[in-house]
C-alpha cells in the first residue's frame, strides 16, 4: 500500500463511541431509563431483539477500552454523556453518581495524555423528557440546556472540547419523521417542530457552556453528497429537497441564521419566536461532520416524501450495504466550504467507518482489510480537501469498539476492535493495528 500523505503535525486523531451503545449498565447507579431502552425493549424495534442493557460493558470496563486507546496512540477520544446517567428524568435531581463515571473516564483519558471529546447528546433522550413531548416540546431545549450546564460545571475544569447535539438529523428523520429508530414516533413533516427544539437547544447549550469557560463548542453533523438520479428536472428538483433536508436543516440556521426555504413552516406555524435564530446562530469555535457515503436521490413516484434514494452501482458495499465513496468525503468538505463561505468554522471529521463482516481467523485475529482500505481511501480524500483549502483540524474513526448499531442491534460490525458480546473479549482488529503504524507515523 502507498504511504498515506503527511497531515498537519497538530492535527487531531481519535476514535469515537456513544454512550447507549457501549455502555450498558443500564440499571447502575441511579441511572434513568432512556427513550432507547424503551424502544429497544419494544419487540420487532431492533434487529434480533437486542437492547443495549449490556452492549460492551464499558461501564466497568472503561478501565480496559482507555488502555486500548493509548496503546492506539490516539490524540483525543469522542465519547457521548448519557444524559439519563446525570439527570434521571431529565428535568429533576441531578445524579452525582453518574457524574463520578465520566469523571473517573476524563481524569484516566488525561492521565494518559489523551483529549477527552464529550457529546451531550447522542440520542439517549431521557424517557421522562420523551413522555412529556420529547423534542417536539420546547421544555426540553431549556432542559438540555440545564444538563449541559450541570455537565460543563462537574467537568468543566478538564474538557475544553464539547459537542453538543450528535446527528440531528437522524435523529430527527428516524426518531421521529419514520419510526425507524426511538421514540419511534412517525410524524413525517410534523416532525419540523423537533428540529427547532433541537436547535434552540443546541443553541443554548452552547452559552451555558462558553458560560462555564469551555475553549472549543461544536454541534456534529451527518452531511452527504447529494447526487440527482438523472438531469432530469424532476430529479435535481428531488435531490435539493432531499439536499435541504440532511445538510441544510441542522447548519443553514446555525451557520447563517436562518432556515432553509422548505422549513419556513416553522415560523408560519409560530413556533420560531424572536431571538430563537440569533441563540441557534451563536457562533461556534468547529463543526463536527460525519461522513458515510453519499445519497442518490430520484423524485418519488407517490410516498410520503417527494423524493426516493436510488442505489448507488459500480462501488463497493459496506456490510450495511452502503456504498463506499471516499471521494465523497473531499466533495462534502468544499461544498461546505463553498455553500458557508465566510461562516464556516474549522472542522472536525468526528465520524467515519464502516462495519464490515468481521469473523475470527483461525489465529483468533480479525483480518478486516476491507476497513482498512476503507480507512485509507478516506483519508486520502480528506487529505485532498485540506490540499484544496478546507481547514479540517482532526479525524475521528467510528468507532473504537463493536458496538450497539441501533435499529440493527449488534448485527453490524464498526470496531478497530472485535467485541465478543458474549465473553466481553476485546480483540484489536488488523485495522487497529494499521491505525497504529499510521499514528505512529509508520504509514
Ligand atoms: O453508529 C452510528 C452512530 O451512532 C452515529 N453515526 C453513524 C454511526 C453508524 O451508523
Amino acid at each position: 500500500m502507498v504511504a498515506l500523505p503527511s497531515f498537519p503535525p497538530d492535527f487531531l486523531w481519535g476514535v469515537s463511541t456513544a454512550a447507549y451503545q457501549i455502555e450498558g449498565a443500564v440499571h447502575e447507579d441511579g441511572r434513568g431509563a432512556s427513550i432507547w431502552d424503551t424502544f429497544s425493549h419494544s419487540p420487532g424495534r431492533v434487529r434480533d431483539g437486542d437492547t443495549g442493557d449490556i452492549a460492551c460493558d464499558h461501564y466497568h470496563r472503561w478501565e480496559e477500552d482507555v488502555e486500548l486507546l493509548a496503546e492506539l496512540g490516539v490524540g483525543a477520544y469522542r465519547f457521548s454523556i448519557a444524559w439519563p446517567r446525570v439527570r434521571p428524568d431529565g428535568a429533576g435531581p441531578v445524579n452525582g453518581r453518574g457524574l463520578d463515571f465520566y469523571d473517573r473516564l476524563v481524569d484516566g483519558l488525561l492521565v494518559r495524555g489523551i483529549v477527552p471529546v464529550p457529546t451531550l447528546f447522542h440520542w439517549d433522550l431521557p424517557q421522562a423528557l420523551e413522555d412529556a413531548g420529547g423534542w417536539l416540546a420546547r421544555d426540553t431545549a431549556e432542559r438540555f440546556a440545564e444538563y449541559a450546564a450541570v455537565v460543563a460545571d462537574r467537568l468543566g475544569d478538564r474538557v475544553a472540547r464539547w459537542i453538543t447535539l450528535n446527528e440531528p438529523i437522524v435523529h430527527l428523520a428516524q426518531g421521529y419523521a419514520f419510526g425507524t429508530h426511538a421514540p419511534g414516533r412517525e410524524l413525517l413533516m410534523d416532525a419540523l417542530p423537533a428540529a427547532h427544539h433541537l436547535l434552540l437547544g443546541h443553541g443554548l447549550a452552547v452559552r451555558a457552556l462558553r458560560a462555564r469557560g469551555a475553549a472549543e463548542v461544536m454541534i456534529t453533523n451527518n452531511c452527504t453528497p447529494v447526487w440527482p438520479a438523472s438531469d432530469g428536472e424532476a430529479d435535481v428538483a428531488a435531490a435539493a429537497v432531499y439536499d435541504g433536508f440532511h445538510n441544510r436543516l441542522f447548519l443553514d440556521p446555525v451557520l447563517r441564521g436562518e432556515y432553509p426555504p422548505f422549513a419556513a413552516a416553522l415560523s408560519d406555524a409560530g413556533l420560531v419566536r424572536d431571538g430563537d435564530l440569533d441563540v441557534i446562530a451563536t457562533p461556534l469555535d468547529a463543526l463536527g461532520l460525519n461522513y458515510y457515503n453519499p445519497t442518490r436521490i430520484k423524485a418519488a413516484d407517490g410516498g410520503p416524501m417527494p423524493f426516493e434514494t436510488v442505489g448507488i452501482e459500480g462501488v463497493p458495499q459496506t456490510a450495511f450495504g452502503w456504498p463506499v465513496v471516499p471521494d465523497g468525503l473531499r466533495e462534502v468538505l468544499t461544498g461546505l466550504r463553498d455553500r458557508y463561505a465566510g461562516a464556516l468554522p474549522p472542522i472536525y471529521v468526528t465520524e467515519n467507518g464502516c462495519s464490515t463482516v468481521d469473523i475470527p481467523a483461525p489465529d483468533g485475529r480479525v483480518h478486516d482489510g476491507a476497513r482498512i482500505d476503507y480507512l485509507d481511501g478516506h483519508l486520502r480524500a480528506l487529505h485532498a480537501a485540506i490540499t484544496e483549502g478546507v481547514d479540517v483540524r482532526g479525524y475521528f474513526v467510528w468507532s473504537l469498539l463493536d458496538n450497539f448499531e441501533w435499529a440493527e442491534g449488534y448485527s453490524q460490525r464498526f470496531g478497530l476492535v472485535r467485541v465478543d458480546f458474549d465473553t466481553q473479549r476485546r480483540t484489536p482488529k488488523d485495522s487497529f493495528a494499521w491505525l497504529r503504524a499510521v499514528l505512529s507515523g509508520r504509514r
